[in-house]
């Protein structure tokens, strides 16, 4: 016999369970059969390297879609500073950072991961935007010489981070040794003020910073190494110290500098994606602002507005929204200035167009300092 208080609490949570099971089912988002998914429209994309960004629209023109990648994963030495220093790479589709994808709310990312026979460690891919089974990380597993294909809805709109998880202490050294980019996850109807009013690009870049760890020989010069397995005892242990020898933008010191700068028109407004997935990082562009930042990446919360410098999350991906007003070369750092300049994590825009006096003028130009 149940006494009154237990068949009372019983009724009470028999009847919270009727009443949230079609709510869980729903928030588990209804289950799409296989055949719906398969009834998709299907798109190929070729991915580019950064920090140019593939062709995409911003405003979605049908529903939702199967979009799918191909990217092979190289393992191969790479030159990251004018000095020669070389790291023994580990990349996505072979640029450090990976390339950025571009996707709608409600589509399927469905991405082929290949590690050639060439290679020599196992690599995945764990993306921060996917739901389950370690972003991804638990069912992507290779080994040289395999393939796999996965398949995941992007349900969340923003800038998520994806990076190499294999296991251990493979993690960090596969994130430092370069194996990290970023995906854009647009809402249908395209970037929002906060308050519905709809904010477009003309050019979008994407940033991805990386600190590098190289091991330094007896006199302090930096070590080359044969191969991966090599550099791996020495790179932890420099790893571990927790002090980078560069904090770059796109793999290398001077990679978006000089003839390489990303290039703007004065009146032309730019998205940055700015990407760290292992250390903290805080973007500022010199002599610019940005318009509407997210800062966290995630286009669902309100962009803050007008910002000096914005803080990204290592771990995460940012975006910045700018209309350049004057023309002329803009530094784009991290505003640790001695990452920026000793480092290496310095980029350039180069800006045409016509000067404005209003915004800036030069009064009076440099002179002796009037005596009398
Ligand atoms: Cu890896």
């Amino acid at each position: 016999m149940l006494t009154r208080r237990e068949a009372l609490l019983g009724a009470v949570a028999a009847g919270a369970v009727a009443a949230t099971l079609p709510q869980v089912a729903a928030a588990a988002a209804a289950q799409v059969s296989e055949a719906e998914i398969a009834a998709l429209p299907r798109e190929k994309v070729t991915l580019v390297a950064p920090p140019h960004v593939h062709a995409h629209e911003q405003v979605a023109k049908g529903g939702p879609k199967v979009v799918e990648f191909t990217m092979p994963i190289e393992e191969k030495p790479v030159v990251i500073d004018d000095e020669g220093t070389v790291l023994q790479g580990m990349t996505f589709n072979g640029s450090i950072p990976g390339p950025m994808m571009v996707v709608h709310e409600g589509d399927y990312v469905e991405l082929t991961l290949v590690n050639p026979q060439a290679n020599s460690m196992p690599h995945n891919i764990d993306f921060h935007a996917a739901t389950g089974a370690l972003g991804g990380g638990a069912l992507t597993l290779i080994n040289p010489g395999e393939q796999v294909k996965l398949r995941f809805k992007a349900t969340r709109t923003g800038t998520f981070v994806y990076h190499c998880a294999p296991e251990g202490p493979m993690i960090p050294w596969h994130v430092v040794s370069g194996m990290h980019g970023t995906i854009m996850v647009l809402p249908r109807d395209g970037l929002k003020d906060g308050k519905g009013k709809a904010l477009a690009y003309d050019r979008v870049y994407y940033v991805g910073e990386n600190d590098f760890y190289i091991p330094r020989d007896e006199d302090g010069n930096f070590k080359t190494y044969e191969s991966h397995g090599d550099s791996y005892a020495d790179t932890l242990a420099v790893m571990k110290g927790l002090v980078p020898t560069h904090v770059v933008f796109n793999g290398a010191r001077g990679s978006l500098t000089g003839d390489n700068a990303m290039k703007a028109k004065v009146g032309e407004t730019v998205l940055i994606v700015h990407s760290q997935a292992n250390r903290d990082t805080r973007p500022h562009l010199i002599g610019g602002h940005g318009d509407h930042v997210w800062e966290e990446g995630k286009f669902a919360n309100p962009p803050a507005k007008d910002l000096e410098t914005w803080f990204i999350r290592g771990g995460s991906a940012g975006a910045a929204l700018y209309t350049f007003r004057q023309p002329g070369v803009y530094a784009y750092v991290n505003h640790n200035l001695i990452e920026a300049v000793e480092l290496g994590a310095t980029a350039h825009f180069l800006v045409e167009g016509d000067w404005n006096d209003d915004l800036m003028k030069q009064v009076e130009a440099p002179g002796p300092i009037p005596t009398n």
